[in-house]
């Protein structure tokens, strides 16, 4: 067997992974000239597999536009050979449906407890199905049998069964980065089988909190009728781990901007533009589930109740554009700036506004500029996977030990036991947790931050990839063991 090969599932696994998500993280770009040019982008993933020990890797995903068939082979050639990137060429209309269509349209919404937003139709279902096919083909066509393989998120949700079906003894590991809701909304979806066995082909599935593993098990026993433990389900004779890997953040990153003359010039600019201010900081990409007019409401709220804070708060909030094509996300925007616009037009006064919006993305050392100098972060989402800005806000607080005022629907509540936990949906609640998260005394704030900042140095991102690693070699290990037994 291939799979077991002499390697032991007690040494960190050496070999090749290949990393599948929907995006590559590269930018392509054809230029005038004709010449293509590519970059890396950063991003969580990134930081995690660059954390990996030992363990070499290439990265199969969709690079984000149409690529004409005569330019296939040069951009192949060129992400190899600069990023260990195989592309995914996938037409825009396909790609359009798969990402647009089922995954945004139909996924993102019902697992985030959405069903209203449902925008289901079996054109859209047979694009994801093609998109999954597609990928696999790829992953078949450079696989080896020692490879280990890590599919991400619900983009991609077919693909372990895909690759499975052609190549038996395949090691396959899925993550999903968003939740996976309770059973009860998860059995709405019609092809709520499939999407279950498609990720039942991998040899381990994991989750950011117990509650999304939870919800996992349960829908496949009430969906399929599988028998399930704590840990895992069986499909016919075979066992599949599911495990808990709360993904986290690089610090590292953060610590090292910190240190930058161009980060610190512009806390210094920052912290003279806000004098006498308290700053609350919001940083989301505009999508629904971040709960932004929840946001607002309570900022309004606050405003009315504790009128002593007029001209004394700001709250800058960033909201990164997302998703403009689809038209839920046209309307958040209208919604977001019309209660920018009256909060602005109620409690501002000439010159000063309580809301500094903006709707574009900034550099990161703007980001961390704007962490450092932050007396709390306020984080309303109604559902979210983990919420990696909560982690990065702590990193970033050293010195003025700010607050976390932190949903108790993102996965991050199961974790940062030190934030201050609000129900977005509770607008007096919010703001009430702010008035007193602002007013919180200094041993109560160090004491808060001490305990959430050991979490996240010691919980990183390289930690989550080389747990998930870990964990997928050993299972694919006692599996391929399992199977070598003579019947
Ligand atoms: C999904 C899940 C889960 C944002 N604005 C700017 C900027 N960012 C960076 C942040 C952070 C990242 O984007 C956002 O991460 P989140 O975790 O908050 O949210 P999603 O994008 O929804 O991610 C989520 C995650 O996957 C990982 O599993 O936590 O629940 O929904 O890193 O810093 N970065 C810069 N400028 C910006 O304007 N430079």
């Amino acid at each position: 067997l291939h799979a077991s090969g002499s390697l032991s599932p007690d040494s960190n696994f050496e070999g090749r992974l290949i990393v599948i998500s929907n995006r590559l993280p590269v930018s392509l770009k054809k230029e005038e000239n004709g010449q293509w040019t590519s970059k890396m982008s950063s991003g969580g993933l990134v930081a995690a597999l660059s954390g990996l020990k030992s363990t070499s890797f290439l990265w199969v995903g969709w690079i984000g536009t149409e690529i004409d068939p005569e330019d296939r082979e040069y951009v192949k050639k060129l992400l190899m050979e600069k990023h260990n990137c195989i592309p995914v060429f996938l037409s825009e209309k396909l790609a359009n449906d798969h990402y647009n269509g089922f995954s945004n349209g139909v996924l993102w919404p019902l697992f985030h407890y959405l069903p209203g937003d449902l925008d289901y139709d079996d054109r859209l279902w047979d694009s994801y199905v093609e998109a999954n096919q597609e990928f696999a083909n790829v992953v078949l066509s450079i696989m080896g049998s020692d490879d280990l393989i890590w599919v991400h998120d619900y983009h991609l949700m077919l693909l372990p069964e895909y690759i499975k079906k052609k190549q038996v003894d395949a090691r396959i590991g899925f993550f999903l980065h968003i939740p996976f809701p309770s059973s009860e909304i998860f059995r709405v979806l019609p092809c709520r089988k499939e999407i279950l066995m498609g990720v039942l082909n991998s040899n381990l599935i994991g989750f950011h909190t117990y509650d999304y593993a939870r919800h996992f098990l349960k829908a496949c026993t009430r969906i399929l009728g599988l028998e399930t433990a704590p840990n895992g389900v069986y499909v016919n004779d075979k066992f599949i781990p599911v495990g808990v890997f709360p993904v986290g953040i690089d610090p590292d990153k953060f610590f090292d901007l910190l240190k930058q003359d161009q980060v610190q010039n512009r806390i210094a600019a920052l912290k003279k533009s806000f004098e006498g201010m308290k700053v609350i900081i919001g940083i989301d990409r505009l999508d629904y589930i971040k709960g932004l007019p929840q946001k607002l409401q309570a900022m309004e709220r606050l405003f009315q109740k504790y009128p002593e804070w007029k001209g004394k708060i700001v709250l800058i909030q960033v909201a990164v554009p997302s998703r403009q094509d689809v038209e839920e996300y046209q309307r958040l925007k209208k919604d977001v700036e019309e209660l920018v616009g009256r909060i602005n037009g109620l409690y501002g006064s000439l010159g000063e506004s309580p809301i500094h919006y903006l709707f574009q993305s900034v550099d990161s050392v703007e980001l961390t500029a704007l962490y450092n100098i932050s007396d709390a972060c306020l984080i309303t989402s109604i559902r979210d996977g983990m919420n990696l800005v909560a982690q990065e806000f702590i990193s970033c607080q050293s010195e003025k030990k700010g607050v976390l005022i932190l949903s108790e629907f993102t996965g991050a509540a199961q974790s940062l036991s030190g934030a201050v936990m609000i129900n977005p949906w509770n607008t007096e609640d919010v703001a009430d947790s702010i008035n007193s998260a602002l007013l919180m005394s200094e041993e109560e704030r160090e004491e808060k931050h001490n305990m959430l900042f050991n979490f996240i140095i010691k919980h990183t991102a390289a930690h989550w990839g080389n747990g998930f690693v870990r964990e997928l070699y050993k299972a694919s290990y006692q599996a391929a063991q399992i199977t070598s037994v003579p019947k």
